[in-house]
């Protein structure tokens, strides 16, 4: 079947178990060969191609509520839902998003990208269904890793108290992004291995419950005997006590058994867990033997080999760079421990682990507590380094504002995937930090420009003692510059003048510092001389220098690639008007009002008009005289 004829996942509902497995089969092929080019999430789509169709043969999209957790194994979905002929655009400017869009279809119901909020949107909707006298099935579909996630584990705690009606499927590959840790991890283990759930039982049970009469004692006869043989037989225990009804463990690559079970939780009242056991990668061998989940995101490669695509030899990743120094700075500083909400690939701790195994904490997709965790380490003299991407580190706000920050303790956050991302598009952008870190007493906030900054930032940071510190990082590979071979201590507040210049200032860091260099040469071409300023500390501010600048009426152009509104260009024109400089000239550059969607970084710098032709632009216009001049 041509994929890209399916307009409607309705005529699943009408296929064969054979028909099935021929589609499950087109679609696998689909995936390797589109992927190949685009690149995206193709181990965990892989995993779920079984349970994708039999969740659209037993269940009606979109009066069932499909919702998938983190979504980015929603693939499959996309495909049975009328959007098979986009795929060459997957993950590209203007393309089809790699994550459930609403905007994309009326079968997406729930937007994601970050782990772990299915349980609780399905509880909405099922209050809402509720209160609306509706009748439809609400099926969150949550990996193993998410499930540890904080937020999951309130919801499962809701929801089997209020007894509502969801079906949560469970999707245990055993994997997060790398193998996936835990005791939830363990006892979803011996779940596995404790065997089919004695399903007999559960069948007389329901057959009882349909004979009038009788039907009533002899079901609780039969309850109390389930309940009393539970301790010994029933895989599901742990969420049997929750509230929870617990099919499984289910064979996710077995139509048979998939629609087995499915049908019995369609007929189940309450809330019911299906367990479905799938393997990452299925069908498609590099993918499948890889243990450490390289494929769980990917890059365009080639499929007979399954060899990746990469761009001709390039710097090391920024994430390395910032572990190798913490790693150089842990041989000598004991106190010196790392954390990870489960990206100890992303943000590559595989090093400093094997090193440090004893010094190395992946705590799962659980934000909020890795913050409190390092808060607790650093109560006791310890020196903990938080490698979080921004993005996550929106989860664990409070944790920052009312553990670390308001306690002034030494924690260190690595902030990771700071700015534009690129293919993962809104969700994952990381452009909100600046704002919401900025505001809080005890933080310092700093970017470094190049990999030999970034290493003395990290002996900075690690031998900072007034209170937490982030240094923020973006993806991608650094700039391949000669490093010192010693680290060094930066003061603390301090900026840098990388380019002279008496007509405007340019005050800027990171990422956005090229583009500065750029604009300033091509102003010195006009006659327009303006300073450039690697304003590393984006709290502290370089005050002594700010006052130079403001005093000598020089205009300031602040660029950014964080959001405008309370960010860094924001704290300069906070320090004008604290200093009354009532007529010093500021214009910002950075991120507008808006969520910017995925696409390659250029296209989206380029969309938001954050570019050395605007930087020109926007100095020529701020020194009219010199314009005029030129
Ligand atoms: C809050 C949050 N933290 C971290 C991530 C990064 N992340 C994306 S997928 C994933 C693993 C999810 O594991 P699981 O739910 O088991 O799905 P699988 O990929 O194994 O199918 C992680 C950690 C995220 N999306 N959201």
């Amino acid at each position: 079947m041509d994929l890209k004829t399916i307009q409607d996942p309705s005529f699943v509902r009408d296929l064969s178990n054979e028909d099935l497995k021929q589609l499950a089969s087109n679609i696998r092929t689909f995936l390797i060969e589109n992927l190949s080019k685009t690149g995206g999430h193709l181990g965990a789509n892989l995993g779920v191609v079984e349970l994708t169709l039999a969740l659209h043969k037993v269940y009606e999209s979109p009066k069932d509520r499909f919702i998938f957790d983190v979504g980015h194994q929603s693939y499959i979905h996309k495909i049975l839902t009328g959007r098979a002929g986009q795929f060459d655009t997957l993950r590209q400017y203007k393309g089809l998003c790699g994550f459930p869009k609403r905007c994309e279809s009326e079968h997406d119901l729930w937007e994601t990208g970050h782990s772990s909020t299915s349980l609780s949107a399905a509880m909405g909707m099922a209050i809402a269904r509720d209160v609306k006298d509706e009748k439809h099935a609400i099926l969150p579909i949550i990996g193993d890793g998410a499930l540890t996630g904080g937020m999951a584990l309130e919801a499962l705690n809701h929801i089997g108290h209020e007894k509502k009606n969801i079906t949560v499927i469970l999707n245990d590959n055993e994997m997060s992004i790398a193998k996936n840790v835990g005791a939830l991890h363990n006892a979803l283990g011996r779940m596995r291995s404790a065997g089919k759930y004695n399903r007999a039982k559960d069948d007389l049970e329901w057959l009882l419950k349909k004979i009038p009469a009788v039907g009533g004692r002899l079901a609780q006869a039969a309850e109390r005997l389930k309940d009393s043989m539970k301790y010994f037989v029933v895989p599901g225990m742990f969420f049997e006590e929750l509230g929870f009804t617990y099919y499984g463990p289910v064979d996710g690559h077995d139509f048979n058994d998939l629609l087995e079970n499915l049908n019995y939780a369609k007929k189940t009242e309450g809330p019911v867990i299906v367990h479905v056991m799938t393997q990452k990668g299925k069908g498609y061998h590099p993918a499948e033997s890889d243990q450490t989940d390289k494929w769980h995101g990917v890059g365009p490669y080639k499929i007979d080999s399954g060899e990746k695509i990469k761009p001709d030899a390039a710097p090391p990743a920024w994430s390395s760079v910032i572990t190798e120094a913490l790693r150089r700075e842990a041989r000598s500083d004991e106190r010196i421990v790392a954390i990870t909400p489960a990206m100890i690939l992303g943000s590559k701790l595989e090093k400093f682990g094997e090193e440090f195994p004893d010094r190395l904490f992946d705590v799962g997709i659980a934000e909020q507590h890795a913050t409190t965790v390092a808060a607790g380490l650093a109560t006791q003299g310890m020196k903990p380094f938080l490698a979080i991407y921004s993005t996550f580190l929106q989860r664990a706000y409070d944790q920052v504002v009312h553990d670390v920050c308001r306690q002034k303790l030494n924690v260190v956050f690595g902030i990771d995937r700071a700015g534009l991302v690129g293919a993962d598009g809104e969700t994952h952008q990381g452009v909100f930090d600046i704002a919401f870190l900025r505001s809080l007493p005890n933080m310092t906030l700093m970017m470094p420009r190049d990999e030999n900054e970034a290493q003395h930032m990290v002996h900075t940071a690690m031998n900072h003692e007034g209170g937490p510190i982030g240094i923020r990082y973006p993806r991608g590979n650094a700039k391949g510059v000669q490093v010192d071979p010693e680290h060094k201590l930066i003061d603390i507040g301090s900026w840098e003048v990388l380019q002279e210049g008496s007509d405007a200032v340019i005050l800027t860091f990171g990422t956005t510092i090229e583009m500065a260099l750029e604009a300033s040469e091509e102003l010195k071409k006009q006659g327009i001389s303006v300073r450039v300023v690697n304003a590393r500390f984006i709290k502290p501010l370089d005050e002594t220098m700010l006052h130079d600048i403001m005093q000598a009426d020089m205009p300031i152009l602040t660029i950014e690639e964080a959001v405008l509104k309370g960010g860094f260009g924001s704290s300069i024109l906070e320090f004008a008007e604290e200093n009354l400089y009532r007529n010093q000239v500021i214009k910002r550059m950075g991120i507008p009002d808006r969520f910017i969607e995925h696409g390659k970084v250029p296209e989206l710098l380029k969309e938001i008009d954050l570019t050395k032709e605007a930087a020109v632009s926007n100095l020529k216009e701020m020194t009219p005289s010199k314009r005029k001049r030129a």
